[in-house]
């Protein structure tokens, strides 16, 4: 059986990115039932278009219409890609539901997904990712964020908002691992701001250009000396390879849901890592279901930098789900229990869903 659901959960505080700001969370849950394993999902896309061309309605039209006929064939993860791969795109919704199998099949093997996967440090280093706002408020976001012993602070940037932000934020902080994220809002006709972004011992810059911008990231790299990490631009292991092979990518943002899925990720790994690409998992605000999924990929071994993974509480007031990511030391810990390890809070799930409706008897 399965279900989907949509819920909207209030943000403690609005996120906002150069592609706009969020107040809430819109996350598509999505529940396999098969009368004693209970198996969940979670799409990365939002309500808007913003990120990506993908969007939650949308791609609840492709689950019912193109994908879950394809589950009704097989409920093996990598058999399900290999059946969807004539669908174009449409790699979150084609996530959701890998995933959901990996869920599945851990479950059913009794082990937690981490171990399923294998390969595992058993934790992974946390950085925290800090929406747009005032120089002022950005400060003190960073002063808290480095007394809880986050392990890399990355502020969103955008045109107009980047050089004095980091001039303050390097007065303040001359020597924490400090990042950014353009999350697309730059051209090459702003090369000279992006130039200047050398001159504060950033970590990495993350996707200053057009997630298609090939052309620009090339000519880009010649000019900049602060390493490129990619995250929109690599929606697959096929555009993992392009933009390394073209020596472009220095580091990528590792996003299951964005990368069709499981499967996927860990081609993106092996390839990453023959190229000595720099990796870690980055998160779209999901709720502790999607939360999970990605800890569990960024405790892997072959996964090194501090990721986006941070506890929950930093953007719900409550979640939907029962467990509780704790972060000591800056580390956080994936579940034991089997699969993604997490139980559904359902009268806090009934508050925030907006809607559901069963796809698969
Ligand atoms: O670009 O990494 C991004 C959130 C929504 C959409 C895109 C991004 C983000 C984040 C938040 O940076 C990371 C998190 O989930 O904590
Ligand atoms: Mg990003």
């Amino acid at each position: 059986m399965l279900h989907y659901f949509k819920v909207s959960i209030p943000l403690i505080q609005e996120f906002k990115t150069s592609f706009g700001v969020q107040y809430q969370r819109e996350a598509v849950i999505l529940r396999y039932y098969d009368g004693e394993i209970e198996a969940f999902g979670e799409m990365v896309s939002d309500e808007y278009p913003g990120y990506s061309y993908e969007f939650n309605d949308a791609e609840i039209i492709v689950i019912k219409k193109y994908l879950a006929p394809i589950l009704k064939k097989t409920q093996d993860p990598e058999e399900f890609s290999k059946l969807t791969e004539h669908i174009k795109g449409h790699n979150m919704a084609k996530a959701a539901l890998e995933m959901m199998l990996y869920d599945y099949i851990s479950k059913k093997e009794e082990k937690p997904l981490y171990k399923f996967i294998g390969r595992t440090k058993g934790y992974a280093d946390v950085g925290i990712s800090i929406g747009i706002s005032s120089i002022d408020a950005t400060i003190s976001t960073v002063e808290k964020a480095v007394n809880r012993g986050y392990k890399r602070i990355k502020v969103k940037i955008q045109k107009g908002h980047d050089i004095e932000l980091l001039k303050s934020l390097r007065g303040k902080f001359p020597n924490i691992p400090l990042s950014v994220d353009a999350n697309q809002d730059y051209t090459l006709k702003d090369l000279e701001t992006l130039k200047k972004l050398d001159d504060f011992n950033l970590e990495y810059i993350e996707q200053p250009l057009g997630k298609d911008d090939f052309i620009g990231y090339t000519k880009l790299k010649k000019e900049i000396q602060t390493k490129i990490c990619l995250d929109e631009s690599i929606e697959s292991p096929e555009s993992a390879i392009m933009y390394i092979e073209a020596g472009i990518a220095d580091i990528i943002n590792l996003k299951p849901g964005r990368m069709g899925g499981i499967g996927n990720t860990l081609k993106v790994i092996d390839i990453a890592k023959k190229n000595s690409v720099g990796l870690w998992v980055g998160g779209m605000l999901e709720t502790g279901i999607g939360r999970s999924f990605n800890i569990s990929i960024a405790s892997l071994e072959d996964v090194k930098l501090p990721g986006d993974t941070s506890p929950n509480d930093k953007y719900f007031w409550k979640d939907i789900t029962m467990e509780v990511f704790t972060m000591e030391n800056g580390r956080i810990y994936p579940f034991n229990n089997p699969g993604i390890g997490v139980t559904i809070d359902y009268p806090n799930f009934i508050q925030v869903m907006k809607d559901g409706e069963k796809i698969i008897d």
